[in-house]
């Protein structure tokens, strides 16, 4: 039965039956030194403090048996999916495509290209590798959201205003409810995921909603009590 989770700018009303989580690009390349969040000049120390919220949230949607989508955001060996526009963007320390502390850098299967061991996927779960910042661009997900009938997305991950971001709006122009979980996502700028969040629950929910895990958690609970 669809139920009530306190959320800005007004109540999300959540129905298990065709909700899924993503977590977008919780990848060492973004999270630890010497990968591509690192070598565009970035402290990366500031994302690591929400893998335990991440990992809860992860944690309530397998213990209530709903689908959980893990994206990569990663590019083809032979880089023939990322533009040159993107390889060539600006003076990072090393280029999508060199190799660094972690192996090649956004290189799907490289050493960084991998989600942090604590919020590794299980099996039966979709994980997406994208060329993009956002995850319908080149990766047949919606079809497969479409397939098992999902149309509303809660949303974690990294970073706020890039990749998750990108992603709520695309997902809201495909039709999704989407409901950022907002102690599940960071930014390597403080003042960007503020703001990000700001414009996605602007008037009226024009992107999305977001809440708290907590108050996600207590919704599940009290709905689970009520049947
Ligand atoms: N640079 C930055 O903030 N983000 C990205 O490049 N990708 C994602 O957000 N995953």
């Amino acid at each position: 039965m669809p139920f009530t989770v306190p959320a800005r700018p007004y109540d999300f009303v959540l129905d298990p039956r065709r909700t899924a989580l993503v977590v977008i690009d919780m990848q060492r390349d973004f999270i630890e030194p010497g990968g591509f969040g690192d070598t565009l000049g970035n402290d990366v120390s500031r994302l690591t403090a929400i893998v335990p919220t991440v990992a809860g949230l992860i944690a309530l949607f397998r213990a209530n048996r709903l689908p959980v989508v893990h994206t990569r955001e990663a590019h083809q060996p032979d880089l023939s999916d990322c533009p040159p526009a993107k390889r060539l963007r600006g003076k990072p320390g090393l280029r999508i495509g060199d190799t660094g502390a972690m192996g090649r850098i956004l290189i799907a299967g490289e050493p960084g290209n991998q989600i942090l061991p604590e919020l590794a996927p299980v099996e039966g779960e979709i994980v997406i590798d994208k060329p993009g910042k956002g995850m319908f661009w080149a990766t047949g997900l919606h079809e497969r959201l479409q397939a098992i009938g999902i149309e509303q997305l809660a949303f974690a991950g990294v970073t706020t205003e890039v990749c998750v971001q990108t992603s709520m709006r695309e997902a809201n122009d495909r039709g999704y409810e989407c409901l950022l979980i907002e102690d599940a996502t960071e930014s390597y700028f403080p003042e960007f995921k503020a703001a990000a969040i700001e414009m996605i629950v602007a008037q009226g929910a024009i992107v999305g909603w977001s809440t708290p895990l907590a108050t996600l958690e207590r919704a599940f609970a009290e709905a689970m009590v009520d049947g």
